[in-house]
């Protein structure tokens, strides 16, 4: 099923869930700081960035697209973090770990609405997270060693 939307097209899954894909974008890989967006209502709240799935897209494609529209962040993806849904909203998202290699001093909402970019260590991103519950469970896989020691 597809919606259109203003300059890209919803899907949606077999029960109706709109399709979403987001990463998790690691500063390196000791997966000890993510960078977080401002919402694009509230630009005092931070999000994960991410967004809809189009078309034919490819969940992994769509969550490197994301990351490099909302953040303008390079890199590259390492795994896939599983898929959380929103049933409130009824959306699921495809989670997957990057490791940012590039920050884009301009990108598309920057520019365009002037969202803001920032790192977090895990911690501080879950207090961050705290308007958006399920984004909260988005880092409970994560490890936090304390001095750069990551447990596995
Ligand atoms: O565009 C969220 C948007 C917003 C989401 C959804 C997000 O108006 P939309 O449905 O496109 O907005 O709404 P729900 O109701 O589907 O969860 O969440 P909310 O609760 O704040 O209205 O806003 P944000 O997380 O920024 O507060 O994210 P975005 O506008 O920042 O991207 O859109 P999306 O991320 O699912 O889709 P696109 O593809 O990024
Ligand atoms: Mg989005």
């Amino acid at each position: 099923m597809v919606k259109e939307k203003v300059n890209s097209i919803r899907t949606y899954d077999e029960d109706g869930y709109r399709r979403r894909a987001a990463c998790l974008c690691f500063k390196d890989e000791t997966e000890q700081e993510i960078l977080l967006v401002s919402s694009s209502k509230h630009i005092d709240r931070w999000v994960v960035p991410g967004g809809g799935i189009e078309p034919s897209e490819e969940p992994k494609l769509a969550a490197v697209r994301e990351a490099l529209e909302e953040a303008g962040a390079q890199g590259r993806l390492i795994r896939q973090l599983g898929v959380f849904e929103n049933s409130e909203k009824k959306h699921r998202t495809n989670l997957y770990a990057f490791i940012v290699s590039d920050l884009l001093d301009e990108w598309d909402d920057g520019k365009v609405m002037g969202r803001r970019r920032q790192w977090f260590s895990i911690m501080e991103a879950k207090d961050m997270l705290s308007h958006k519950p399920v984004q909260v469970t988005y880092l409970d896989g994560i490890a936090r060693g304390l001095n750069g020691f990551v447990k596995r």
